[in-house]
C-alpha cells in the first residue's frame, strides 16, 4: 500500500493572494496571518503576490487570472461576508463558494478557501487571530500541504 501525506516546505514555492477589501478590518488580520505563516513555512518574501479586489464577488475572477498565467503554484483567496439585515449576504456567500469552488477543481493550481462567511463582526474576528485561529494563517499550510500531496502523486 502506498499512502501519501504532504509535506509543510515552502521552499520554491510561488503563492498569490487574492484579498477583499470589504471588512477590511477582519480581511488585514486574514492576510498577515497568511503572510507570516508562508514566511515561517520557508517561502520566500519575492514569492509572494498579493492582489487586493473589492469585496468578496471579486475574488474568484482575480484567482483565475493568477492561475492562467502559470506563475503561480497554488493561490490563496482571503475575504469576510459578514451577515447584514438583507439576503444579500446569502447571495454573496454563494457566489464566492461556488466560483471559488470551481477554481479549485478545475483551474491549474489549487486555491484555497479562506473566506469568512459569519453571523457577527465577533465572529469574523475569533477567526481572523482571535479565539478561533487565523483562518488565512491555516490556508497557508494547507496550501503547501496541498502542492506536496500533488507532487507526491506525480512522482508516483
Ligand atoms: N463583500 C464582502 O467581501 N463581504 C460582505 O460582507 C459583503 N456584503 O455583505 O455585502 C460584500 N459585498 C460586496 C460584494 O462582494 C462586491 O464587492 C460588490 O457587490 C461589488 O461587486
Amino acid at each position: 500500500m502506498k499512502e501519501i501525506n504532504g509535506i509543510i516546505n515552502g521552499q520554491g514555492k510561488k503563492i498569490g493572494i487574492v484579498v477583499a477589501e470589504f471588512n477590511d478590518v477582519v480581511t488585514s488580520k486574514l492576510l498577515n496571518g497568511a503572510v507570516t505563516q508562508l514566511k515561517k513555512s520557508g517561502v520566500a518574501e519575492d514569492d509572494i503576490t498579493v492582489a487586493h479586489v473589492p469585496g468578496a464577488l471579486e475574488i474568484a475572477r482575480t484567482i483565475n487570472r493568477m492561475a492562467e498565467t502559470g506563475k503561480f503554484d497554488g493561490l490563496i483567496a482571503l475575504g469576510a461576508v459578514i451577515r447584514g439585515e438583507t439576503s444579500h449576504f446569502t447571495y454573496v456567500c454563494q457566489g464566492t463558494t461556488r466560483e471559488l469552488a470551481a477554481a479549485s477543481a478545475q483551474g491549474k493550481v489549487p486555491v484555497m478557501f479562506g473566506v469568512l462567511t459569519t453571523e457577527t463582526v465577533a465572529q469574523a474576528t475569533d477567526r481572523a487571530g482571535g479565539k478561533s485561529g487565523n483562518k488565512g494563517a491555516e490556508c497557508a499550510t494547507d496550501i503547501l500541504e496541498i502542492l506536496s500531496v500533488e507532487e507526491q502523486i506525480k512522482q508516483l
